[in-house]
């Protein structure tokens, strides 16, 4: 299986999020990459970069505003005396909102973004264009014949929505995968989201399409981050209705109910019968995970990675969390042997 990385997210580093009251280093760092790449490498694994891409194709999932945003929002901050990780503070919640774009770079940023966990650094949008690249990439390589293809993207993409921004991602990896999948000839596409974190981005740009099924497996929003969607009766609207489907599970889920859940939403899955498949592949479903709850071991993964591959459809794989970083290796690497076996 080929796998998709650029050096450029490194460029993404030196944010703090605020984390439970305080500001704290982000668990969403660089070295997260680096151990999964070695353990793919130990395990034989040929290793690309990504192709260049328009940034048309972005504007197929994300609104233009929002990617111009993205591109300039560190300059702008710059441009007003500030150095470092920008974080907002004030946010259009419930009766604020009027949807009037902010002049100003600080009400900008909270407008467009939805949380204080996801710092903007002066490398951010390299790194997070280029994690964008290499979802399509891996895209293109199912799109030419390949059974199956992964990107490494770093920074994660499934929080980011239309137009919106947080939980670690700024552009959605794996939406923007579905959709290329899409615009090349695969007339249905089902996206798998295993992260611990419910996939609201994604749910949020196919909601209202029939063309793209959005499946998602997570740590039920009673309690767990994004905290306000992920919810069973979320199943899409409109040309869409049906078409998203959400699998809450408590804190503390081991894999043997976790995966009942998992079944579940493969079925699901098949009954779609898609022409491709795109699996946001968060592993912090992880035991060792510092910042959730499930309890599934690294032996697990093989398992999950054995009953995708039973569905029989092209598959491209895209990095969401997971931030236990000295075992993100082999729970990655587990996944796409499994896959593969
Ligand atoms: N105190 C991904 O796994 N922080 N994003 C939660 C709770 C945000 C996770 C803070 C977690 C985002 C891609
Ligand atoms: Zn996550």
């Amino acid at each position: 299986m080929k796998v998709v990385h650029s050096p450029l997210h490194a460029r993404h580093d030196g944010g703090k999020e605020l984390h439970r009251g305080e500001l704290v280093p982000c668990f969403e760092m660089p070295s997260r990459a680096d151990f999964i790449l070695q353990a793919l490498r130990r395990e034989g694994f040929a290793v690309g970069g990504p192709r260049e891409f328009p940034l048309e194709s972005l504007l197929r999932v994300h609104d233009a505003g929002f990617v111009e945003f993205l591109r300039t929002a560190h300059a702008e901050w710059r441009a007003v005396g500030k150095e470092g990780f920008m974080l907002p503070s004030g946010f259009p919640a419930r009766s604020l909102r009027r949807d009037h774009i902010p002049a100003g770079i600080n009400g900008k940023m909270g407008y467009y973004a939805f949380d204080a966990s996801t710092p903007i650094v002066e490398g951010t949008w390299d790194a997070a264009l280029a994690a964008a690249h290499c979802a399509l990439t891996a895209a293109a390589h199912v799109v030419e014949g390949e059974r199956g293809a992964y990107a490494l993207c770093r920074p994660p993409g499934h929080h980011a929505g239309h137009a919106v921004y947080g939980g670690y991602c700024f552009l959605n990896n794996a939406a923007l995968a579905a959709q290329y999948l899409r615009d090349h000839g695969k007339k249905r596409v089902a996206v798998l989201d295993v992260d611990y974190h419910h996939g609201n981005g994604t749910q949020d740009i196919f909601w209202e399409r029939s063309d793209v099924l959005f499946v998602s497996i997570h740590g039920t929003p009673e309690t767990e981050y994004p905290y306000f969607l992920g919810y069973a009766d979320e199943r899409g609207a409109g040309e869409g209705e049906g078409y998203t489907r959400n699998f809450p599970l408590p804190r503390g889920t081991a894999w043997a109910e976790y995966v009942t859940a998992l079944d579940a939403a493969l079925d699901t899955v098949g009954g779609f019968a898609p022409d491709a498949l795109v699996v946001s592949l968060g592993v912090d479903t992880y035991e060792g995970d510092p910042i959730s709850a499930f309890k599934l071991e690294t032996r697990h993964y093989p398992l999950m990675g054995e009953r995708l591959a039973r569905l029989g459809i092209p598959t491209v794989f895209v990095q969401e969390g997971g931030y236990a970083v000295e075992d993100l290796g082999s729970n990655v690497a587990g996944v796409l042997k499994g896959f593969l076996a």
